[in-house]
């Protein structure tokens, strides 16, 4: 039965809606709730726990592939939290604020659930659960996109080279935690590479990667076949072995739409892949122009 009395409930509900603005990056950030009990309860080890932030990144890629190939163009994990940038062109539920976000929180948490224990199999999931907060933020250049993303790297390695060293000085020298602020507190980076290397022989810069750096997720489209474009995908084509092709920076400009549709099947295409590298110099971005350079 149409038009029950109740009807006119609705139009309540879409004078609420928030649609992002459109032809600007959405980044969506998800972070874990109270993770400093939840950490804590499944004994995580620190400073850094490898299975927590591999963990992490499985889910993460499993929002790439759960969206599908147009949607996510990277995504940068740290800590407790993760940053996923949707590309500008994307039009995914309209753009509605509430759908991305819960969405996005919703399959990234799912995918923490159900994958904890291959990364956690002698520490079965207890409460308090994994939950994760998310919102959504519009930058409306690349620039603001990349900055965007240095300072959550730049905080990683401020956070990082902290809790590096406040660790080594409780696990290795012995202090209280109090103790251990107190010697940290005022203190500059150079002081605490110095702290590191002279009393506890750790060179900061040998230091893991994914703990330095983060993590960047994204698609490797320059590790495509050409070929791949054109034809439909043979069975076993994901384990053949790929040609890596360069791809030389470079804007939108002079391409034709038949062209930029092809780019974007390839892209679609494309593995999904982690790497733990500088994304504040210009270095990863010139060689990597179909993340944000490219329109699809
Ligand atoms: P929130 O986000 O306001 O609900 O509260 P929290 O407690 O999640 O705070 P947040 O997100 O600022 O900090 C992340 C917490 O997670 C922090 O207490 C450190 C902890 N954590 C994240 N990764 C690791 C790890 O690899 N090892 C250990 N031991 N702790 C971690
Ligand atoms: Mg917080
Ligand atoms: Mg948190
Ligand atoms: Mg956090
Ligand atoms: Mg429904």
């Amino acid at each position: 039965m149409a038009n029950s009395k109740f009807e006119y409930v609705k139009h309540f509900e879409q004078s609420n809606a928030t649609h992002l603005l459109p032809n600007t990056y959405i980044v969506i950030r998800i972070d874990g709730r109270s993770f400093h009990r939840f950490t804590a309860v499944h004994e995580f080890t620190k400073p850094n726990d490898i299975r927590a932030l591999s963990l992490m990144n499985a889910a993460a890629k499993a929002v790439f592939h759960d969206l599908g190939g147009e949607v996510v163009s990277i995504a940068y994990g740290v800590s407790d939290e993760f940053s996923f940038i949707l590309r500008k062109e994307c039009n995914l539920f309209e753009r509605r604020e509430a759908k991305l976000v819960t969405t996005v929180v919703s399959i990234f948490t799912a995918y923490y659930v159900s994958l904890w224990a291959e990364y956690f199999p002698d520490k079965p999931l207890q409460r308090p659960l994994p939950t994760f907060d998310g919102r959504a933020v519009c930058y409306p250049s690349i620039e603001n996109v990349r900055d965007y993303l240095s300072w959550r790297q730049a905080d990683c390695h401020i956070n990082n080279l902290y809790n590096t060293t406040f660790w080594a000085l409780i696990q290795q020298g012995g202090m209280t935690a109090q103790e251990a602020e107190k010697e940290l507190m005022g203190t500059l980076s150079k002081d605490k590479n110095e702290i590191l290397f002279s009393r506890f022989g750790i060179n900061y810069n040998n230091e893991e990667e994914i703990f330095r750096k983060g993590s960047i997720i994204y698609r490797n489209y320059a590790a495509v076949p050409d070929s791949t474009a054109e034809t439909e995908e043979k069975a076993g084509a994901e384990t053949a072995p790929t040609t890596t092709v360069t791809v030389p920076a470079e804007t939108q400009k002079g391409k034709s739409r038949s062209q930029q549709k092809r780019e974007a099947k390839k892209l679609a295409k494309a593995e999904v892949v982690v790497e733990h590298v500088d994304i504040i110099k210009d270095t990863f971005w010139e060689t990597r122009p179909w993340i944000i350079h490219w329109t699809l």
